[in-house]
């Protein structure tokens, strides 16, 4: 299926095909929370839910085509991307959003190539799609869940900068290899939250 626009409806009758059921399941929750965001921090509604419906549109593609898929289309990959394949599911997905599903929004293509990682000097949207991908009510193992939960409508940034210090505190925990963009983005907010109460 390939559309020409991004329509909600036909995104997430798609998504219930590629997806498998809790995925599925877990993207609707992502679609949701961030709508419930964007309604709390002034930002677009639609774009909000359409990023969310996105954002783990290649999760289910199995590891060595998502390697093609970036190698055909010059899509770079990094040295802990090629050890941890799963990774490149935000870069895939952000590329198939465009070429697939009719997206043009540079904000909502680049939501979905962020979500993972995070990067320094997210836009509202990003920062959204984030939160949102951690907190969902379908996610229930991740500690401080209620209180990160409640954080991020009472302050996006801080509820941020929790969520990476918990992912990188439980990467850590596994010895699991670190993409140099999931600590740039924690130093980055780490940084950008200091003065700040
Ligand atoms: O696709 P989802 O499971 O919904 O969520 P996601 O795309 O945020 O991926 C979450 C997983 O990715 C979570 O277990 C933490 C992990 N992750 C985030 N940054 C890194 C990472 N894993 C590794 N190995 N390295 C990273 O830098
Ligand atoms: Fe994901
Ligand atoms: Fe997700």
């Amino acid at each position: 299926m390939k559309l020409k626009q991004a329509d909600i409806g036909k995104i997430r009758k798609a998504m219930e095909k590629a997806l498998d059921t809790k995925r599925y399941e877990h993207t609707l929750g992502v679609a949701y929370t961030a709508s419930c965001l964007a309604m709390c921090y002034d930002e677009n509604v639609r774009n909000a839910e359409l990023a969310g419906l996105l954002h783990d549109c290649a999760k289910c593609i199995p590891n060595e085509k998502k390697i093609k898929i970036c190698e055909k289309h010059n899509i770079l990959i990094n040295e802990i991307e090629y050890k941890n394949p799963f990774l490149l599911h935000a870069k895939v997905g952000s590329f198939l959003a465009m070429e697939m599903y009719g997206v043009r929004d540079k904000d909502v293509i680049n939501a979905i190539l962020n979500h993972t990682t995070g990067r320094p000097g997210m836009t509202t949207l990003e920062k959204i799609i984030y939160i949102a991908d951690y907190i969902e009510p379908n996610r229930k193992q991740a500690p401080n869940l209620a209180e990160i939960r409640k954080l991020a409508f009472q302050d996006l940034d801080k509820a941020l900068l929790r969520i990476l210090e918990d992912t990188l505190c439980y990467l850590g925990s596994l010895n699991n290899d670190i993409d140099p963009m999931t600590k740039k983005t924690y130093e980055y907010y780490k940084e950008n939250s200091k003065g700040k109460i």
